[in-house]
């Protein structure tokens, strides 16, 4: 078997994201999760130093929920359910403005679950896309549909600088290192349910809940 380390392929990485999964598909897996976001940030991290601004944020917000996982309430923060059980019901969660805890697992959770709404919207399009698609088109029309509805214009901005960076599409579609583009686009119509999925079950957990606006 290969070890990820000698073939990092984007699409274990997606496909891990099933694992995530739990309770009959209603609740996710803290642990794999932020594992999935590993190989998410491992392979953004081999597109070059001009996106390390991005993967820095959710290198640290990984850590934040890592933390909390090591932590003596460890178990709490087992599933995504449990965790906002715990937190919202020992008032752990600033809700509507930021106080005490800056730094919640609610809110941490938030901002990667906001990302991966882009990273869906991203590789659908280039699932779909044609030969003389341009990647940072692409890539800022999902940035610009969804994580920028959150982020502050001095982000906007220099997110939209760092897409023009990307690879074209060929070169994109080889470091995924998938094979060739028909197999790429056949692996994101395979794995992408699964992101889907996590995506849904999170946002419904959030929803339920009203936390979707959190600090
Ligand atoms: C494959 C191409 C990579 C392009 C990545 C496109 C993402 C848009 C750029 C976002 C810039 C992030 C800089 C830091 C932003 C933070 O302020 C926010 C809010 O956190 P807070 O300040 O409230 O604590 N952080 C986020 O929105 C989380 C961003 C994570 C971005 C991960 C991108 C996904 C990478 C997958 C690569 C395949």
């Amino acid at each position: 078997m290969s070890t990820t380390e000698e073939k990092f392929s984007l699409g274990e990485v997606l496909v891990s994201f099933k694992s995530c999964l739990v309770d009959d598909d209603k609740d996710v897996l803290v642990e794999h999760y932020l594992n999935g976001w590993k190989g998410l940030v491992r392979f953004m991290n081999g597109l070059g130093t001009i996106f390390s601004f991005v993967s820095k944020d959710a290198v640290s917000k990984i850590q934040i929920m890592e933390n909390y996982l090591k932590g003596e309430n460890g178990e709490r923060y087992r599933t995504l359910q449990s965790m906002v059980e715990y937190e919202v019901g020992s008032s752990l969660v600033d809700l509507t403005k930021r106080g005490n805890h800056p730094e919640s697992g609610c809110r941490t959770i938030l901002r990667l679950h906001r990302a991966l709404r882009w990273l869906q919207l991203f590789l659908e399009k280039l699932r779909t896309s044609t030969e003389d698609s341009k990647t940072s088109t692409l890539c800022a029309e999902a940035y610009n549909d969804s994580l920028a509805n959150y982020h502050p214009w001095l982000i906007r901005k220099t997110a939209n600088v760092a897409f023009l960076a990307l690879p074209v599409r060929n070169t994109f579609f080889e470091v995924m290192n998938v094979g060739t583009t028909q197999q790429v686009v056949d692996m994101l119509g395979e794995a992408m349910p699964y992101v889907s999925k996590v995506y849904d079950v999170t946002q419904e957990l959030y929803s339920q809940h009203n936390l979707l606006e959190l600090p």
